[in-house]
């Protein structure tokens, strides 16, 4: 019998490519605030370094010698935004996260999220790749607002654990970026990445298993709990 109790996710770029809509969400809302501001793929790589939405505008302007806009009010905006973008984007959940997600629950799994993003966003992708319902699939929905630091800092993981009430040693970790590997690392779990367009070249090292995405990873669900159980 595996050690393993739980499967903790990450969101953007770990269940689904979100990035690309986050961004557009971005480049709207600094339309909308009459702000110059345009962050094109490769400014938003560098960017994504910088974890949470309001932080990394800050970042933005503090790094540039700009005036710091009010990040708070523009955050609210670019959620709006992205929230209204998502359900049109088409965007689908990567290959193999539904399966490895049907067949934890099958298995008497328990799953959890584990994100920087803020909670609406998770609501939405959710909604829109598996139906309001599977919301109820997490035991845990950890997001940005719910903690003080994040990550790299563990506080997320730390908190999905405690809802889970497992030990870290019980659970394993899904990750798209380096960020995201050292929030896990640090929280004492193991963690498997699936690299995501913006995070191909992160240093993903102390990494327990590297995938290039989760397809066909549920078919391997017993093999994959006794490797790390
Ligand atoms: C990725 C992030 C988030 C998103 C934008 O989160 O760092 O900040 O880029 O979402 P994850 P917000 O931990 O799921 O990879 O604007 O809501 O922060
Ligand atoms: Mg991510």
């Amino acid at each position: 019998m595996s050690r393993i109790k739980a499967l903790i996710f990450d969101v953007d770029g770990t269940l689904a490519e979100t990035e690309e809509v986050h961004r557009q969400a971005f480049n709207r809302t600094f339309e909308e605030f009459d702000l110059d501001w345009h962050w094109d793929q490769a400014t938003y790589k560098q960017l994504l370094k910088v974890t949470g939405g309001r932080e990394r505008m800050e970042h933005h302007a503090l790094s540039q010698g700009l005036p710091v806009p009010d990040c708070a009010a523009l955050h609210k905006v670019k959620t709006a935004h992205y929230n209204s973008l998502i359900s049109q984007s088409g965007v689908t959940l990567r290959p193999g996260v539904e399966a490895l997600l049907v067949a934890a629950r099958e298995a008497g799994m328990v799953l959890a999220i584990a994100t920087t993003t803020s909670r609406p966003n998770v609501t939405s992708l959710i909604s829109s790749t598996l139906g309001g319902q599977a919301l109820g699939w997490f035991t845990a929905i950890c997001c940005g607002e719910d903690v003080r630091v994040k990550k790299p800092n563990s506080e997320v993981y730390r908190l999905a654990l405690e809802l889970c009430a497992v030990e870290a040693s019980q659970a394993l970790a899904f990750e798209d970026s380096a960020n995201g590997l050292r929030a896990a690392k640090a929280a004492g779990m193991a963690c498997i990445v699936t690299p995501g367009i913006y995070t191909l070249d992160d240093d993903f090292s102390g990494a327990d298993l590297m995938v290039e995405n989760l397809a066909a990873l549920e078919a391997r669900l017993p093999f994959l709990l006794s490797v790390f159980g």
